[in-house]
């Protein structure tokens, strides 16, 4: 009786589709009608929050009904999917991409303004999901939207925190972080549903047993249960399909254990409740550092655990059998956060559905699939044998079982007692851990990384034994961006433009974009050009302003650098480049300078003291610049707080030059880079992750290239780096150095800035000493790039239209072709 289609449902009731038409009538109507009887609000008494979540619920049951009908479609098709496992996302604002991939935008906007309302007003009304750090979190976001849009049967999922990502102030210069009550005003975009809900077991102890035919299994008697119950989110594909976002939320497994009837029991499981809710409460703000908390590592496993099961639900519901799960599923493990699911799968196959090992391994290993999304060695997460037993002591005997299976391999195959240490998934040096890394490459059919060079690094190096052992099983797919939301949405004017000259083809094919080329050199069209540039730098002059109090000049050169704060991105080589800067204007060696302003925004993480270090030398670089009338006409500086993906649709449209400064070998690939590079900025950049494809797409001349290579790093770290000789026979930094400690930095204060100082001489773990100069000269050609206008906008145009390859599309069809072997399924409407 539930074989009839959604169509059906509707012709049966005489509704139709149009109960959730898309004229600007029925927007209307629908608006109105959440207003008074979703909110039982009066008009006069609405708030901004009010009109904008009626307008969110409107928009969301249009969302819904895409969703509904591409489950049907994949459902009716049987087809394969894929699952994208992920402790972290960063959606950004809903609202508006959802209007975009609707269709919507201006029936909306005429609706609203027939009832006196402005749908701008609407759209800055809302906040935004902080679930993530930064480019991980984001990048999980922009593949949820291409999924939709091509159509890939797939549902994302991951945690749904009560308090995402900390809310940034500065105060007297300094970083000071707040909880983010992102839930504070309700979130209209999700659904919860209580009845798909999983039980999770944490601690105990496990009971190894023979039963009567003569099958040998295992207990779990864990010493607490936790329940995880589904938020879904509805994610828009562009005039396509809807996907689910699936987000977990701890809860006690018994609200209240009706079995005690004394009040200090009573009080005791309302405790215990608590405790559960914990799980879910709050996101670690550190995005290349994992110290090993345990509350980490019960996140990961709880959403994990949820999400397979979940899975397993949905591949057995029609009656298929588990054995075929690797058949119907791909998973995708986004970074090493969520490989406890090697060994839960394991334990879920073998433990709860009785398939023998052997089998449940292969099934395992057709599954899964991982990306690496760092090289860095304080990034790479292992887990104490110690932590990992006392939390999770089932998972810990499977990962020693498919340890010493695996360890039995290389043995056989003649590999040395060094290289088999090297690789086991045990880590014995020290206190013994588990390296998810290696768990997650061992368990999977395919290990990718995210760029090119990132890649070949990552066989070369991080994963070089695992790469000779297996060449087949490694791969890249570069990153890409959702230039639907980073451009059409956030830069309209460069949008319109655009499509005005090529048509709307971009917006499903970027690599269209490749037509504007032949309007480079156009002078009417170069005008046009550089008057959106213009608009948005106002726009964003307006908001600096109104953060900062700082009033900026938008004919001036935005040289912009935003991402988290982190040595290894070397924020603070472009403040040694103001500070020169700054200290030529006091010279009175103003020629060449291009009026510039240098603005910066970025979280660091609560416990990295150098990183906000960092932040308190841009904001005393900015008070001793911005004051300085001799100064502030030629440069401004501006840190712009709370750095989130709603600000930077606001900044990537107005920045004219893009830095992306990293030390050769350290950016996995940078997504920022591509967002920049969409909106026309030009970018500044080292050979570093996605940076070498964007120069090598966009071509040498229009890209502003310095620093060493990866190798160069390699080798001059060989030669033995002494950053002091540079500050001895350098002049320059010399004087640039000094003036850290002389005290005109922050009120006379010489120490404040001393530890970044002797960072810099005695380690400079990041080389910028030794890339210093090749970073000035650079910044020499930037700025006479900028006076010639002509060729300034012309590189920009190019810029952008040879970015085509740079859409999350792209990727999301890369990992289709490469990896998941899965085939669109697009819903007929
Ligand atoms: O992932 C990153 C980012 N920090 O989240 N890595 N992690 N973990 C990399 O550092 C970026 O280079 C990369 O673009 C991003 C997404 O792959």
């Amino acid at each position: 009786k539930h074989n009839r289609s959604i169509e059906s449902y509707f012709e049966s009731i005489g509704a139709g589709a149009s109960d959730v038409g898309l004229s600007k009538e029925d927007i209307k109507k629908a608006f109105l009608h959440k207003l008074f009887y979703h909110l039982g609000r009066v008009p006069a008494l609405t708030t901004p929050n009010d009109l904008y979540t009626a307008m969110a619920l409107t928009i969301r049951d249009r969302a819904l009904r895409k969703f509904v009908r591409s489950i049907e479609e994949f459902t009716q098709q049987d087809a394969r999917g894929v699952a994208y496992l992920s402790a972290e996302y960063l959606p950004g604002p809903h609202l508006g991409n959802n209007l975009l991939n609707l269709h919507i935008v201006e029936e909306t906007k005429e609706a609203l303004a027939e009832l006196d309302l402005d749908l701008d007003e609407i759209l800055d009304q809302e906040g935004e999901p902080g679930l993530g750090n930064g480019g991980l979190g984001r990048l999980a976001s922009c593949f949820m939207d291409s999924l939709a849009t091509l159509g890939i049967p797939s549902i994302g999922y991951g945690i749904r925190y009560e308090f995402g990502i900390f809310k940034q102030e500065i105060k007297e210069g300094w970083q000071m972080e707040t909880t983010d009550k992102w839930l504070h005003s309700g979130n209209p975009w999700e659904i919860v549903r209580p009845e798909i809900s999983y039980v999770v077991k944490f601690g105990g102890r496990t009971e190894h047993r023979t039963n009567g035919q003569n099958r040998y299994e295992v207990d779990w008697l864990p010493d607490s249960e936790i329940k995880g119950t589904a938020y879904d989110t509805p994610i828009l594909g562009y005039q396509s399909n809807g996907i689910i976002m699936r987000l977990w939320k701890a809860e006690a497994v018994e609200s209240f254990d009706f079995s005690v009837y004394n009040i200090g029991d009573y009080y005791r499981a309302v405790e215990k409740k608590l405790r559960s809710e914990n799980i879910t409460k709050v996101l670690y703000p550190n995005d290349e550092n994992l110290s090993g908390k345990e509350l980490r590592l019960k996140q990961q496993y709880f959403f994990v655990s949820c999400s397979l099961q979940d899975m397993i639900r949905l591949h057995t519901m029609q009656g298929r059998k588990l054995k075929k799960f690797h058949e119907k599923f791909a998973i995708q493990l986004n970074d090493t956060h969520p490989s406890i699911a090697v060994a839960e799968l394991m334990r879920l196959l073998v433990d709860e559905h009785e398939i023998e090992w052997d089998e449940a391994w292969d099934i395992t290993r057709q599954t899964f699939a991982y990306t690496n999304h760092t090289l860095l060695p304080e990034a790479l997460e292992k887990w104490t044998v110690s932590l990992l037993g006392r939390i999770l002591p089932r998972h810990l005997e499977i990962i020693y079982e498919i340890n010493s299976r695996f360890l039995e391999e290389l043995r056989d195959k003649g590999y040395s007692g060094d290289q088999i240490a090297r690789m086991s998934l045990i880590d014995e040096q020290g206190e013994p851990s588990v390296r998810m890394a290696h768990l997650a490459t061992v368990g999977s059919f395919k290990v990718n990384g995210v760029s090119e060079l990132h890649s070949r690094l990552l066989k070369s190096q991080v994963l070089n034994d695992f790469a000779d052992l297996w060449p087949g099983k490694f791969t890249n797919v570069t990153n890409g961006v959702a230039h639907r939301r980073f451009v059409a949405v956030s830069n309209p004017g460069l949008a319109n433009l655009i499509s005005e000259k090529i048509g709307f083809g971009w917006l499903t094919n970027l690599s269209s974009l490749s037509e504007l080329e032949k309007f480079a050199k156009d002078e009417k069209f170069q005008q046009r050009w550089r008057d959106v540039k213009l608009q948005n730098k106002t726009a964003l002059t307006r908001f600096i302003e109104e953060q900062t109090g700082v009033k900026v000049d938008p004919d001036m050169l935005f040289d912009v650098q935003v991402k988290r704060i982190h040595e290894y991105k070397r924020q603070h080589l472009m403040v040694l480049h103001i500070i020169d800067l700054y200290l030529r204007i006091k010279d009175g060696k103003t020629e060449n300078i291009a009026p510039s302003t240098f603005i910066f925004a970025g979280k660091a993480a609560p416990g990295y003291f150098l990183a906000k270090l960092i932040i308190r030398l841009i904001t005393a670089v900015a008070d001793l610049v911005n004051d300085d009338e001799e100064v502030n006409k030629l440069i401004k500086v501006v840190f712009l707080p709370n750095f989130n993906v709603k600000q930077a649709q606001r900044v990537y449209p107005a920045a004219d030059l893009s830095e992306q400064i990293s030390m050769a070998g350290k950016e996995a690939s940078g997504t920022g880079n591509m967002k920049f590079a969409l909106n026309g900025a030009l970018t500044i950049g080292t050979l570093d992750g996605a940076n070498v494809e964007i120069r090598e797409e966009v071509g040498d001349e229009n890209f502003f290239l310095f620093g060493q290579t990866t190798e160069e790093i390699q080798q001059t770290r060989r030669e033995g780096y002494r950053p002091y000789q540079y500050y001895e026979e350098n002049e320059k930094i010399k004087r640039v150095l000094d003036f850290l400690v002389s005290g005109e930095l922050a009120n006379g204060d010489k120490d404040l800035f001393k530890p970044l100082y002797h960072n810099l001489l005695q380690q400079d773990p990041y080389q910028l000493l030794k890339d210093f100069d090749s970073y000035c000269a650079k910044k020499e050609e930037v700025f006479k790039v900028w006076n010639d206008q002509e060729e300034w906008t012309k590189k920009s145009i190019l810029n952008v239209a040879r970015m085509g390859k740079f859409s999350s599309d792209r990727s999301i069809q890369d990992y289709c072709d490469r990896i998941w072997q899965v085939k669109p399924v697009k819903i007929q409407e």
